[in-house]
């Protein structure tokens, strides 16, 4: 079986590596870019970093973004020198930042480069941009736009969000890799992990021809749900789902993800929107998706899968 994951941060990723426990080289994970912009001089790209750094085992367990056992004097000598503080570069994560900065500014693509990292990491899994091309997420907040990182990190989430935007969507071309990298004569189980669906899988699925071609070359698409019991895990999901007028639950997302989904996973906590497996639409389950440990992700991972075959049997009769 060969899997086709799609990430954001630092939920996504969790799963993603769990999956890439089980699977190793089978894996590709998908990871949106829309979070990509240019700060200090550098290419930061945080969600390629967070699945990066989260499938070579040495992400910050505390934040689940940069690394662990991180130090920052490159930080503390910038706030000297009276340059911006509030996006925090680790020193040995500055190295990545330089690195890839290096290589797009000698014409290397963001996937080749993003090849070279995971493979110095020793990551078996493919790690794959959704795109090569510019996709930047703004936010509209009281009339205005923000950048991501501007309302993620520096506002911290604090805005009140009426619309989300994917500036130069339109002309992305989803990653060429996907066709190559992937043997499309065999079986391919597609897993949506839980990130944010409108911050991070959204802008995946938002690029040309991305969302038809999943559909066409998955034998199952199985999507685990990032809300539990109406909150997020970590993040702004349920706050932005009331302030564009969604209900924050399991439910909705599942709505969300509807025609593009046969399965979808919730927490145990929300067992009482289960369906069975025969009933119109996706089937639910319910499955312990709070991974607070290596073993809880390489677990849910399993059992989405299990899931996966489960349901693959039924579209195949
Ligand atoms: N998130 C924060 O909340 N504060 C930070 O200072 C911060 C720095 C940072 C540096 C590199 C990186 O790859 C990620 C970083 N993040 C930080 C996380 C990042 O903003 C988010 O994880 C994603 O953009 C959302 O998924």
């Amino acid at each position: 079986m060969q899997v086709l994951a799609l990430a954001g941060g630092v939920g996504g990723a969790k799963l993603a590596a769990g999956l890439a426990n089980l699977l190793g080289e089978r894996l590709t994970v998908v990871v949106n870019t829309a979070d990509d912009f240019e700060h200090l001089g550098f290419h930061i790209s945080p969600d390629l970093d967070t699945v990066t750094y989260t499938l070579a085992g040495i992400a910050n367990p505390a934040t689940g973004w940069g690394l662990a056992d991180e130090s920052w004097q490159f930080m503390s000598q910038i706030e000297r020198l009276g340059g911006p503080t509030w996006f925090s570069l680790g020193d040995r994560d500055v190295a990545l930042h330089a690195m890839r900065t290096n290589k797009l500014r000698n014409k290397e693509t963001l996937s080749s480069i993003t090849s070279t990292i995971s493979r110095s990491l020793g990551i078996q899994a493919t790690i794959l941009p959704m795109t090569d091309d510019c996709v930047q997420t703004f936010v509209r907040c009281d009339g205005q736009l923000l950048a991501f990182q501007e309302y993620f990190v520096r506002k911290k989430c604090e805005p009140i969000v009426s619309e989300i935007i994917f500036k130069g969507i339109e002309t992305a071309q989803p990653n060429s890799e996907l066709t190559t990298q992937l043997d499309l004569n065999r079986p391919i189980t597609t897993i949506i992990c839980p990130s944010n669906p409108y911050l991070s899988i959204d802008p995946i699925l938002a690029v040309p021809g991305m969302r038809d071609w999943l559909i066409e070359v998955s034998d199952v698409i199985v999507a685990v749900s990032p809300i539990v019991a109406g909150s997020a895990i970590k993040g702004p999901a349920a706050k932005i789902m009331s302030e564009i007028g969604l209900e924050p639950s399991a439910a909705t997302v599942c709505k969300h993800y509807e025609g593009l989904i046969d399965g979808f996973v919730v927490d145990s906590l929300d067992e009482s929107i289960t369906t069975s497996v025969g009933a119109p639409g996706p089937a639910i389950v319910a499955l312990q998706t709070i991974m607070r440990s290596e073993a809880d992700r390489t677990e849910l991972a399993k059992e989405c899968l299990a899931f996966a075959e489960r349901l693959l049997v039924k579209v195949q009769q």
